[in-house]
């Protein structure tokens, strides 16, 4: 359907065609990063999962490759789901997965290359002997999957957590193995929330308090936080909390357990779901994959012939300057597809201003931005005791004395349609601003079959800081982040005007006494050309 084509994305990852949802497997190997991910090859809907298969030098552009497992045994008939790799000590690799079997019991299943030799890891093996885990008592035989990238304890061995729910509380249980293939259930859980319901995808892993650098899965010790992040079935977000593990109880405690209820912090406050982290050894860093669904409906999906893309994979990290919460930035080989560039230098912004920012055209972007409210409108604006929280608010035509600021993306010249990313200052009772940032779908599209809330959250600016953003615009796709990745608000958007050479980029300020001053560079960004694999490429 040419009509729809313009919504395929140039530079975010997605197959050729039909459906995609959890990103599974990612890893470093042999000079090659991988990506495994859940696929319908039949249709643009979810079923008939399997898993998808693609290589990349940089994790931007990607060469697909044939389907690394399908649905072949009774132990994953109905679906090869989500699962992680591990790497051994001596580079072997081990795959876990969740089958769903011909009954649709959930049982995890091992998985090898059948040649290490091959950096393209082409063909994979299923242990003979599958299941190796099936639904331990007490757990229902529908909430059991979706096991972990695997981490040494001291005695040596190899643990693993899998996410499900007693009742009404999400749990994570614990499996410690030597070889793989049997595993012994650890008393207790990892971690346990009431009322969060059942754990999809959960991933546990160690961050520096020190390091900018990432660490491998095993890493612990006293200059550590570990990060626990489970996916909420529910509510169908990507939740975490920093916390201590505690090898020997085998338990994980988070920070904040008043404000969090154990673990209330959110990766993405836009459409983010089923992510998983690696550590990347050639970098040093642990890089982050999400699964970005769609926003219109089955029908529009079904009429395009796919579904999802995965975001741009970003470094995660501790935010040292807080200590309270990650940081995450978009790998920086995604700057290699940026091409020319435009410069504004202190735009100033009176309240009520709407500015077009020339930049030919505004369909594939990477924009950073500063903003600096002017300090007389902070210093007479009145305390308030309202509270702004972008998803109840009324957008970016809700008017405040100091906000809301931002950029219109995928606007067109007329503004019958437009999205905008910004800021919303709220100077507090006890006189402490207190900064939201937000992403407004209410006026992205003409369309009616399209999903138009408002996404975004409290963002922390600590003392002296700018307020700065940066927003990956890729045709269907807003990916952006606050304060150097503090807050990051992801969002899918459907224009039927605002697109190819129609689409624009708007500086406004819609607040009613703020005048703020702008910095803008904006690059167009280059295509990733991501096809099939030709074997010529192997070099
Ligand atoms: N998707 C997979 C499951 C996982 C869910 C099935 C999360 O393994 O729990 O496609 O999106």
């Amino acid at each position: 359907n040419t009509m729809l084509s313009w919504q395929r994305t140039a530079f975010h990852f997605q197959p050729e065609k039909n459906w995609m949802n959890d990103p599974n497997g990612p890893m470093y190997y042999k000079g090659w990063y991988h990506f495994f991910y859940q696929y319908n090859p039949n249709g643009a809907v979810w079923g008939d999962i399997v898993w998808g298969h693609a290589v990349s030098r940089d994790m931007i552009h990607w060469l697909h490759l044939p389907l690394a497992m399908v649905a072949d045994e009774w132990y994953d008939k109905n679906g090869v789901w989500t699962g992680s790799a591990t790497i051994l000590s001596d580079g072997q690799i081990v795959m876990l997965y969740t089958g769903s079997t011909n009954e649709s019991v959930q049982v995890q299943n091992l998985a090898y290359p059948a040649d290490p030799s091959d950096p393209l890891l082409v063909d994979w093996i299923k242990y003979p002997s599958n299941p190796v885990l099936f639904p331990p008592p007490g757990i229902l035989s529908k909430d059991f999957r979706d096991p972990t990238t695997a981490w040494l304890t001291a005695e040596g061995k190899w643990r693993i957590t899998i996410g499900s729910k007693i009742n009404k509380t999400g749990v994570a249980l614990v499996y410690d193995t030597v070889d793989f293939k049997t595993y012994e259930r650890k008393q207790g859980l990892l971690n346990a929330v009431p009322g969060t319901g059942m754990w999809e995808c959960v991933d546990f892993f160690p961050v520096s308090k020190k390091s900018e650098n990432g660490l491998d899965t095993s890493f612990n010790g006293d200059e550590v936080k570990h990060v626990m992040k489970v996916s909420l079935d529910d509510d169908r977000h990507d939740y975490y909390a920093l916390g201590i593990y505690d090898e020997k109880k085998v338990k994980f405690v988070a920070d904040d357990l008043k404000n969090d209820v154990g673990i209330g912090l959110r990766y993405d406050y836009g459409i983010f779901y089923a992510s998983k982290t690696f550590y990347d050894e050639k970098k040093h860093r642990r890089v982050l994959w999400g699964w970005i669904g769609e926003s219109d409906s089955e029908y529009a999906d079904v009429a395009k012939g796919w579904a999802s893309v995965q975001s741009i994979p970003r470094i995660v990290k501790l935010d040292k300057k807080t200590g309270s919460n990650l940081l995450q930035w978009p790998v920086a080989e995604v700057e290699s597809l940026r091409l020319k560039s435009n410069e504004f230098k202190n735009l100033k912004a009176k309240p009520g201003t709407v500015m077009s920012l020339d930049i030919e055209t505004a369909t594939q972007l990477d924009i950073l931005a500063e903003f600096e409210i002017d300090k007389e409108a902070l210093e007479k604006t009145a305390h308030t005791n309202l509270e702004y929280e972008c998803s109840i608010s009324g957008g970016a035509s809700q008017r405040g004395a100091l906000g809301p600021f931002g950029l219109l993306v995928l606007a067109d010249d007329g503004l019958s349609e437009y999205t905008p990313v910004y800021f919303y200052v709220v100077k507090g009772s006890n006189g402490n601003l207190k900064t939201s940032f937000c992403s407004d779908q209410s006026r992205s599209s003409q369309a009616n079959d399209v999903h138009k809330q408002i996404f975004g959250s409290v963002v922390p600016v600590l003392k002296g800081e700018k307020l700065s953003l940066r927003i990956l615009v890729d045709h269907s796709i807003v990916e952006s982040f606050a304060q150097g990745g503090r807050t990051c608000v992801t969002s899918r958007v459907y224009p039927t005007r605002a697109i190819y050479g129609a689409a624009r980029l708007f500086l406004f300020n819609n607040a009613t006494e703020a005048t703020v001053t702008a910095s803008l560079k904006i690059w167009q960004m280059n295509s990733a050309f991501i096809h099939p694999f030709r074997p010529d490429q192997k070099s």
